[in-house]
């Protein structure tokens, strides 16, 4: 069966999804999107992933043609169509066709897009020995010029610090903020466990305000751990006693050497295994939010 994909009200097979050459989401990178999972039928954290949309959206004037509640249920129809159960939905909302130019005001309708695919998964040897990870010389966009907060369609700050990673033998790579503070990763937040506290940087480090790091926060404060949300260095990285990162794609996966120095005892930690285990009970409760 081919894949249906939402598109412009309707699902379509995916070879029949188009969109044209003159939408901005191509020409600018003039849109935003939301990458979400389902676990066993229900999607997970949708709620917050579809608040983030809309503000996103907000943020850089682009009105979205649909509810939210419309929007949560053309989701649930486009799961339902591809009859799959643990889905990679990928939300991406354009500026829609408009003329050469970058005035947003001459595009028509934004264009309103939903895949749900089957997801590919990390290799389970990165969650039982733990990855490595690099600092890369490419530092998060100043969150003055463009929020880290707006999931927009330009992705290439990312992009290209992933290139540094990869070109470093790693799969994800560590960013700075333009104060040499600790960022995020690529695609992931990161967190340190030191002294028995979580840390991670706060939202004003200039980082996505991830869904999965507010769950691992929750996760964490529900068992009274301490989690401070403060500004981290790369000494803070070098001397702690664990490190993991969150994403919607990773979920919960430890980092065991960072630059080629050692982290902790070089294997994921206690905590960090613990939160991974709690984490996945999570994803598991069929709880919508
Ligand atoms: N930072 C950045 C820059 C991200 O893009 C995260 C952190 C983690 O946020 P969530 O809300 O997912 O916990 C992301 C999310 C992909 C893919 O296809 C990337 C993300 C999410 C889903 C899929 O590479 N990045």
């Amino acid at each position: 069966m081919a894949l249906k994909v939402h598109i412009a009200g309707k699902l379509v097979d995916k070879d029949d999804a188009r969109i044209s050459v003159f939408d901005h989401g191509l020409l600018y990178g003039d849109g935003v999107f939301e990458g979400i999972r389902s676990y066993r039928g229900t999607v997970f954290r949708l709620e917050s992933h579809l608040r983030r949309l809309y503000e996103s959206a907000k943020a850089i004037c682009l009105e979205i043609p649909m509810t939210i509640e419309a929007m949560a249920d053309a989701v649930y129809e486009t799961l339902r169509a591809n009859q799959i159960q643990d889905a990679y939905i990928r939300l991406v909302v354009t500026r829609g066709s408009g003329t050469l130019g970058l005035d947003p005001n001459r595009c028509g309708h934004p264009q309103v897009i939903i895949i749900a695919d089957r997801i590919s998964l990390y290799p389970a040897e990165f969650y039982d020995k733990g990855l490595e990870i690099v600092t890369v010389s490419t530092i998060r966009n100043h969150s003055a010029a463009l929020s880290p907060r707006i999931k927009s369609l330009n992705y290439l700050n990312n992009i290209l610090a992933k290139i540094e990673g990869l070109k470093a033998g790693c799969v994800e790579a560590l960013m700075l903020n333009s104060k040499g503070e600790v960022a995020e990763c690529t695609g992931d937040n990161i967190f340190l466990v030191s002294r028995g506290r979580l840390l991670t940087p706060p939202i004003d480090a200039g980082i996505l305000d991830g869904i999965t790091r507010q769950v691992v926060i929750d996760l964490a404060r529900e068992v009274d751990w301490t989690v401070l949300e403060i500004p981290l260095t790369k000494h803070d990285v070098y001397i702690a006693d664990e490190c993991f990162l969150t994403g919607t794609a990773a979920e919960v996966i430890p980092v065991v050497k960072v630059d080629n120095r050692t982290i902790g005892e070089g294997v994921p930690g206690p905590h960090t295994r613990e939160l991974m285990d709690r984490f996945r009970q999570e994803t598991l409760s069929g709880s919508r939010e």
